[in-house]
């Protein structure tokens, strides 16, 4: 039997901050910090840090707001990071707590409750601990059998996270299976540096995965293959870990928290999406002008116009319209759950037997394909 989608779910933080609010803020750090340093500055001693821009925010990127869970912690320039309390053991985490938020949305849309769940994929950029996994605390709170488990690939996450679902069902090894992707990018993004600080927002995805001959649901989408690819580059990283205690090194410098190249990865990322989704579908006796939707990785709307107009030439359809919906405008880079919120949102309008194509890129380098039918 075929394995599908069955449903999707999101969880969309109750806070938004606009490009003024967040340049604002920003703004008054910076001038904050250049008034403390004003003689360490003066005597070139140390470089005056620079303002932050709206038009250069929304031109560079297509950003034009972020959702948070906190807001006030990051608009404060005195802290610039989200304030959250920490909670004791036995309340559920944050992390679980939205990624139970959107599994249920995903659970109702698919017909099922949580006891239908028997594989938990809670799959994300950051943990919030390093064990017991996300993936398990969720099963609980969902009162999910089987078996929970976490992953990380950074932005591919969640595509990552789909093929080992659908080998699953595939083989046997559960019937129903949970992707979640709580993403809380707010609380490892560097907000005191003005080339990243606009990037990300948080939000978490959900999707129910299960064999086609047990979906109730009415709209159901076929996986026809998934394609995954890694390739080593540390021109996005993440210092922060377990050994930085035992090195000695502090939790809060700057390697610690999101840091990279952007020029390089729009320039190296662009040509590896395109040639991967490319390959994906040839390889399933398909070519990309057969697609009628990408829901693809959202970064930055430059590099997804490139991936489009490289998949099917100038005079098509431009990222943006319907062929490749733009989520990021609303939502920012929502590290893996960005490609997965397109699809939630956007495949209205479509009919049975069309294809759509759900890519991530990004941090590793890694690029996940998931190429479906609706059935
Ligand atoms: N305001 C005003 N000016 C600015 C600002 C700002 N905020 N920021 C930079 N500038 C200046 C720069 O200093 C530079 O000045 P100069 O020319 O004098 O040196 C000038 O503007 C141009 O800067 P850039 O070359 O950096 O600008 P770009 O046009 O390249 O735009 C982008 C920067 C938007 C970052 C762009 O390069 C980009 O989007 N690249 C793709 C990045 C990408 O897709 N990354 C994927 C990362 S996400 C991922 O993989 C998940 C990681 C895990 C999640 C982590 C969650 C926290």
């Amino acid at each position: 039997s075929a394995v599908v989608i069955s449903g999707t779910g999101l969880y969309r933080p109750p806070h938004t901050i606009s490009n003024a609010e967040l340049v604002e803020a920003f703004n008054r750090y910076v001038d904050l910090e250049n008034a403390r340093h004003a003689e360490a500055i003066a005597a070139g001693e140390r470089p005056a840090l620079a303002h932050s821009s709206v038009e250069f925010i929304e031109k560079a990127s297509g950003i034009k707001q972020r959702y948070v869970i906190e807001k006030s912690g990051v608009l404060d320039p005195a802290r610039m990071y989200p304030r959250f309390t920490e909670r004791p053991d036995e309340q559920l985490s944050l992390m679980a707590e939205i990624a139970v938020e959107a599994a249920q949305q995903a659970l109702k849309q698919a017909g099922k409750t949580g006891a239908d769940v028997d594989a938990v994929l809670c799959a994300a950029a950051n943990m919030q601990r390093a064990y017991p996994a996300m993936a398990i605390e969720i099963q609980q709170a969902l009162g999910a059998g089987g078996y929970g488990f976490d992953m990380n690939v950074a932005c591919s996450s969640a595509t990552f996270a789909l093929e080992q679902a659908v080998n699953a069902v595939r083989a046997g090894t559960a019937r129903c299976v949970l992707v979640v992707n709580p993403e809380i990018t707010s609380a490892h993004l560097e907000w005191k540096d003005r080339d990243c600080h606009f990037i990300f927002g948080d939000v978490c995805t959900a999707l129910i995965v299960e064999r086609a001959d047990t979906a109730t649901a009415a709209e159901t989408w076929e996986v026809l293959g998934t394609k995954l690819a890694t390739q080593f580059s540390s021109n996005i990283r993440n210092n922060f870990g377990f050994m930085n205690r035992a090195e000695d090194s502090s939790a809060t410098a700057r390697d610690k928290t999101f840091r990279q190249e952007g020029r390089k990865v729009f320039k190296e990322v662009v040509p590896l999406a395109a040639t991967h989704i490319e390959q994906h579908l040839d390889k399933l006796g398909l070519s990309p002008a057969q697609v009628r939707r990408f829901w693809l990785h959202q970064a930055n709307l430059g590099m997804n116009q490139l991936v489009i107009k490289k998949l099917l030439g100038t005079e098509q359809a431009e990222a943006g319209s319907e062929v490749a919906p733009l989520i990021l405008d609303e939502y920012a880079n929502t590290a893996s759950a960005g490609s997965i919120i397109a699809f939630h949102a956007h495949r209205q309008g479509l009919n049975t037997d069309d294809l759509g194509v759900i890519c991530s890129f990004g941090a590793g380098y890694s690029i996940g394909s998931v190429v479906v039918r609706k059935r």
